[in-house]
């Protein structure tokens, strides 16, 4: 349904101008640049970025490195005040972030919430964390000895993000990256530029707020491919943590590990859910929905395959084929859409050419056209794509960035397994099933193979407080929650001894 006036006379340009001034971003940041940005929901350009270019990194990262320097004294808890502050300026800025990240992104509202939501939740998790990071001491061999590990802050980090999640993934990094003693050097997507400008700004808010932050504890790189490869290369950065495709994860993870840096790798997933003769099949339908069309299939977690069991397909997936055939695809700030348009051109044609891959292969394709091209000529809106496959060949195997669910058939559990794991990937999955045999048989070490496997709900939509990232090609790092923050850390471990000998482990006599 459109909401008329949802908008009232302002171009998306215009609107997007007056949050970034509204949160103290500097007009010369985002005008007269080389980078133009455009609004997928339109289509229409909204800014022109100043690029960093590759030969300023250096300096950059010079800077971080000071800056490191000095933040790696300041006690712990206090580096989570600042990062509370942060989620306090988060808090007072939701509105006008998550619409920023509508507006840059095409999310649907209360997902570009969602989003600076997500922030928020990693702030206090951060900020709690900061009196939690401990080490272990260990019991010794040797008599009088104490044995420890304790760990330090890693140095500069390296946040490389995707257009996707263009601010939450960036403070999954950084909230924690913070609080364990660490600068931070950002490269945003070069097609979300704004989030990211609108998020150093308020970190500079609360960083003022909190008084004494060195100066370049956070900075950002905007540009392409060879600004990030010289964050890339450079020793004084031994974190790098990078969220995108599988082919620029590999690169970076051999580029890092050739100097031996430590590489955070959140690369491509190709997420299934099998349902099983025991689902709850209004469940599995309403997850299914969000989990493969919502946020127009970008999300790393966005399911992609759907792996139903003979007795249970022609109860589910006809009800699914009506879904897809109804759902509102639109502009979600003018209308209650629940699909808003995909990135960008490439997007497009990355799916038009699986959809077509896919028909070769003997798959049936509903859906997958695209919409409102005479109203919007510069934006690509889609129908969501239900493809029925006869076998896991061809596209199913890849991912693609887009609101395509391919589904497949199976009839013993086994053999569901089997396809779950059949792929490269190895991120989220989901089952859908009340027998306990099969919901057990799924979280065991031979059921999903995935970093992340979800029981009746779908592979998307993770909570900040669990590890977040998955296996196989999918970059094995851990992000987030849990005890993820370690990676940002160098761990050192200590043998002291109190004692009046020197007994050597191992029983070793050296007696001179
Ligand atoms: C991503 O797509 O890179 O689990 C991250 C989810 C979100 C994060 C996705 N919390 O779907």
């Amino acid at each position: 349904n459109e909401r008329p006036g949802a908008v009232a006379g302002t171009s998306v340009a215009e609107e997007v101008a007056a949050i970034l001034s509204g949160l103290g971003v500097d007009k010369a940041a985002f005008t007269g640049g080389t980078r133009v940005v455009r609004s997928p929901l339109t289509g229409e350009a909204i800014a022109a970025v100043p690029e960093t270019a590759p030969s300023e990194v250096a300096a950059v990262i010079g800077k971080a490195e000071a800056a490191f320097q000095a933040w790696r004294k300041v006690p712990a808890p206090q580096r989570g005040e600042l990062v509370r502050l942060l989620g306090e300026e988060l808090r007072a800025a939701k509105a006008e972030l998550g619409r920023l990240v509508t507006l840059e992104v095409g999310k649907i509202v209360s997902e570009g919430l969602g989003e600076v939501q997500e922030m928020i939740d990693i702030c206090d998790f951060a900020t709690g964390l900061s009196r939690q990071i401990y080490g272990l001491t260990i019991a010794t061999e040797r008599a009088d000895h104490r044995m420890m590990e304790q760990w330090h802050p890693a140095g500069v980090v390296g946040v490389i993000s995707a257009f996707n999640f263009p601010v939450a993934v960036w403070s999954w990094n950084a909230a924690l990256a913070f609080v364990c003693g660490d600068a931070v050097v950002w490269k945003p997507s070069e097609k979300t530029p704004l989030t990211a400008l609108a998020t150093q700004a308020l970190f500079q808010r609360a960083a003022k707020r909190f008084g004494g932050v060195p100066d370049g504890l956070l900075t950002l790189l905007i540009g392409g491919r060879e600004v990030g490869e010289a964050l890339v290369d450079d020793p004084r950065v031994p974190v790098v943590s990078a969220t995108g495709s599988t082919a620029m994860g590999r690169k970076v993870g051999e580029r890092v590990a050739r100097r031996f840096g430590r590489s955070i790798l959140e690369l491509g997933g190709n997420n299934a859910s099998i349902v099983t003769p025991s689902a709850d099949l209004d469940i599995a339908l309403r997850a299914v929905a969000f989990a493969a069309m919502g946020t127009a299939g970008q999300r790393c977690t966005t399911l992609r395959r759907l792996i139903v069991h003979d007795s249970v397909y022609d109860a589910l997936v006809p009800k699914l084929k009506k879904i897809y055939g109804a759902i509102g695809v639109g502009n979600p700030v003018t209308s209650d859409a629940l699909i808003g348009p995909l990135i960008d051109k490439g997007a497009y044609e990355g799916m038009q050419k699986a959809l077509g891959a896919a028909r070769s292969a003997g798959g049936t394709v509903h859906g997958g056209g695209r919409e409102r091209e005479a109203e919007a000529p510069e934006a690509y809106y889609v129908r969501p794509a239900l493809v029925e496959m006869p076998a896991q060949t061809g596209p199913v195997i890849e991912e693609t960035f887009a609101p395509i669910l391919y589904v497949l058939r199976y009839r013993s559990f086994e053999e569901a397994i089997a396809l779950q794991n059949g792929v490269p990937q190895g991120l989220s999955s989901s089952v859908f099933a009340t027998d306990m045999r099969e919901v057990e048989g799924f979280l065991s070490a031979t059921g999903s193979d995935c970093g992340i496997a979800n029981v009746n709900m779908g592979p998307s939509g993770a909570e900040i407080g669990g590890a977040f990232g998955g296996e196989k090609e999918t970059g094995g790092g851990r992000e987030s929650g849990s005890d993820a923050w370690k990676a940002y850390m160098r761990r050192q471990t200590s043998a002291i001894n109190y004692g009046r000998t020197l007994p050597l482990a191992q029983g070793v006599k050296f007696d001179v």
